[in-house]
Parts: C-alpha cells; structure tokens; sequence
C-alpha cells in the first residue's frame, strides 16, 4: 500500500479530530522518521515532546521487549517488581517523597485536580465543595470534559458541556490578576511553566517565582504542568527549575516513558499525596510493570546521556540560529531550551504552508495557533543536524 491509501483507510474508519500533514510514516530512529514510501524526514515535534530520548531508542526497545515477555499487567489488586523502583527512581530524579503514576497526561491531571482538593478540605479546611482550582488563559492541560471545561478555547468545548464549576481563569504572566483571584477556597493554581500549545509562550521573566510566593502567602498550592516542558525539554529536568522554584505538586507524562507507552505521573511530598487512601483512586493500567520498567529506564537514559544538558547547550544554539534567519515573515523567535517557536506575520498567512515546505525538504514541524511554527526534536539531535535545519527553514521562510 502507499501513503494515500493508508490515508483513504484511516479518513473512512478514524473519527476525523486531527488534520494530519499528509506523511505516513513507518518506521522512527532516533532524530529520524521514515513515511511508507521510505521518505527520511528529521522529527521536529517529537510526538509533542513524548519522544526526548529519540525514536525507538534501542535501550527501551530491550527493556520493553524483556519486560514484555516477562508481565505486562498485574493491577494494582497485587504488588509487582517494577512499581516499586519505578516510584524510588522517579522520587529520587524528581526530588519529591511520593508519586502515583496514571496513563495519559489528562489522567495525571486529573489525579492533580482531585489531591489538591482533598488537600483543600482535609488540610486547608475550606468548605466542602467549595475549592477553587485557578487556571491561566491559554492553557492546554487535556481533553477530557473536566479540563476543557476550563479552557480558552472555544472549539475544544464546543458542544461538550454541561461543564463542572470549580475552575477560575485568569491572564497568563498577570500577577496582580493572580492575586485578585484567590479567595479562602483556593486550593491550587495550576499552570504551565511555557504554554506549548498556546503557541510556545513564555511568560515574563520572574513570574512563575511571583506567582509561587504568592500561593505561599496565601497557602495555595502551587501546581505545574510539565507534561510537554519537563524531563529536559527546556534544558532542565523541569523547566520550573529556571525560576529557581519548586512546585508542592509535578504532572509529568510523554517523554516519562520515552514514548513507549502511555505512563504520567503526579509528584509531591507526604504531607499530600499521603492524603490519598486505599480505594480513593486508580486506574486498571496505572502503575503496570511494562509501563514502569519502561520509565525507569527513560528515566536513566535522560540522566546519562546528558540529555538535559544537551537541550540547554543546543537549544540555545538553535535559537541563536533561527533568530538570526532575516525573513519578512519572521515576528520573533521564543523559547526555552528545544522547545522553540518561530511566530510569524499575519503577512506570512499562517505557518502551515511553511510547515509543509519543510516537510517537502524531509523535516517535520507543526504549526500551533496558526501563526508559530514549533521545533521541538529529540534532545538526542547534533549540532550538525540543527544547522542542516537552520539552513532549509532559511530559505523556506524566504519564500514570498
Ligand atoms: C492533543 C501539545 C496539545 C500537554 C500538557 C497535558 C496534556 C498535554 C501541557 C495532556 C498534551 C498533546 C495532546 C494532543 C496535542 C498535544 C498538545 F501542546 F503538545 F501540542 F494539544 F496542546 N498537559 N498535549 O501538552 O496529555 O492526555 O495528551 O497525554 O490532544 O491534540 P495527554
């Protein structure tokens, strides 16, 4: 078969919520993808940021292969051997007492929302039923109806109501509007230390550690999201690191597992994930032995292969780089680390035309919000391969 009858097949069976650039793609190595028709493409989305160790790095391949010919799944009904190492590595890695792993990043979300409310009612005494979670504009934390229901974005609750209460909204960056939202039924403010798909948007200097310290006067806890920004993405192990302060909870999920497998995770200490009692949460594959085996060892793979380190140097290189790019069409470059994005002019009409130039010289982005073009790669990329990039988005965004 090729790409367009894989595309034919999947338009006719596959409910239609994603307009995928037309690659079909085959095979991954590292930096990169091969489509059905043996096309070489160097991956600059990295599945979104699952996939910072590289494709099908050949060090999880072993680890899953052998853990899958050993138990896959046991629930939690039982112990298994993998579990147990899995919480010590990621404690250990992450600084925080405790972990409960999920599946997918909404699921670790979720398990965020709900300890942070017992927390609300159990430690900060607020009313029952009465916690306030307060949230930033812009923000992507998931799909499912809880977390859309405090999005931004219209289309993604469109027709998906009616939505729970217990969510406030304010301007990202915006301290002040911070402060005036948090009243005695604050729990936690949750956010995103870099709003990936808001556009790669980084907030201003200094205000994640203004915001932390106010949720400190206020004994509000501070929640990050680093499902897409941590594990190196932006050249720390969490890119709340940058500002030099440390979340009361972590949401972790995609690169957690290398992008072998669905496995997120919340962090925290005792005082708060002890909250938690037997039968107050779980899931039927949280915390199975393949999913941890495979994390532990993405885990190790991020600290000894300088992985985070490699994100800093070259991130910064890259943007370098890109900045200096002269293009009409260029309105900034931003970033942090591997995480960058190139916003261009309304003049340019959107970024996805760009992205698809790019693609027809074998490198895959994705345009987010219509108007940035995303570089996010494996942090396994080279120096080499970075200006192989630079010098096609070079002529690509000189194209009129
Ligand atoms: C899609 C992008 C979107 C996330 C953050 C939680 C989740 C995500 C900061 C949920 C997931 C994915 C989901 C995917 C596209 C992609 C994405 F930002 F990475 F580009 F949508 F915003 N917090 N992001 O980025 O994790 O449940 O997906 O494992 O839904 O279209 P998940």
């Amino acid at each position: 078969m090729n790409a367009n009858n894989y595309i034919e097949i999947e338009n006719q069976y596959g409910a239609h919520t994603y307009h995928p650039m037309e690659v079909v793609i085959e095979r991954g190595d590292g930096v990169w993808v091969y489509d059905v028709e043996g096309n070489k493409y160097l991956d600059c989305l990295s599945a979104y940021s699952a996939v910072n160790q590289g494709h099908c790095h050949p060090r999880l391949v072993e680890v899953m292969t052998e853990q899958a010919k050993t138990l896959t799944l046991t629930s939690r009904a039982f112990f298994n051997t993998k579990l147990p190492l899995f919480y010590k590595k990621l404690c250990e890695v992450t600084g925080y007492e405790m972990a409960l792993t999920m599946n997918s990043g909404a699921e670790g979300v979720e398990t965020a929302i709900k300890v942070v409310r017992k927390w609300g009612y159990q430690t900060k005494q607020v009313t029952a039923n009465q916690a306030e979670i307060i949230v930033c504009d812009g923000n992507f934390h998931g799909r499912t109806t809880t977390i859309i229901s405090f999005s931004s974005e219209a289309q993604y609750k469109q027709d998906f109501g009616p939505f729970p209460a217990g969510f406030i909204r304010v301007p990202y960056g915006d301290v002040s509007a911070l402060e005036a939202a948090i009243t005695p039924n604050t729990v936690a403010f949750m956010v995103e230390p870099i709003q990936g798909e808001g556009g790669v948007v980084l907030p201003p200097a200094g205000y994640l550690k203004k915001a932390y310290d106010l949720c400190k006067k206020h004994n509000v806890l501070f929640v990050a999201d680093e499902i897409q920004t941590g594990l190196g993405r932006t050249g720390k192990l969490l890119a709340c690191e940058h500002e030099g302060i440390r979340p009361d909870v972590v949401i972790l999920g995609k690169a957690l597992s290398g992008g072998f497998y669905p496995v997120s995770a919340v962090v925290s200490d005792r005082n708060i994930l002890g909250l938690f009692k037997p039968g107050d949460h779980g899931s039927t594959f949280g915390g199975n032995p393949l999913g941890a085996a495979i994390s532990t060892k993405a885990l190790e793979i991020l600290k000894d292969e300088n992985l985070i380190e490699r994100a800093d140097e070259l991130g910064t290189y890259f943007q370098e780089r890109l900045a200096e790019i002269p293009s009409p069409h260029v309105k900034e470059v931003r970033g942090k680390g591997l995480l960058i994005g190139i916003e261009l002019n309304d003049s340019a009409n959107g970024a996805r035309r760009f992205c698809e130039a790019l693609r027809d010289r074998g490198i895959l982005c994705k345009e987010t919000h219509a108007t940035v073009i995303r570089f996010a790669p494996p942090l396994v990329i080279s120096k080499d391969q970075i200006d192989w990039i630079v010098d096609h988005v070079t002529e690509v965004l000189n194209m009129p």
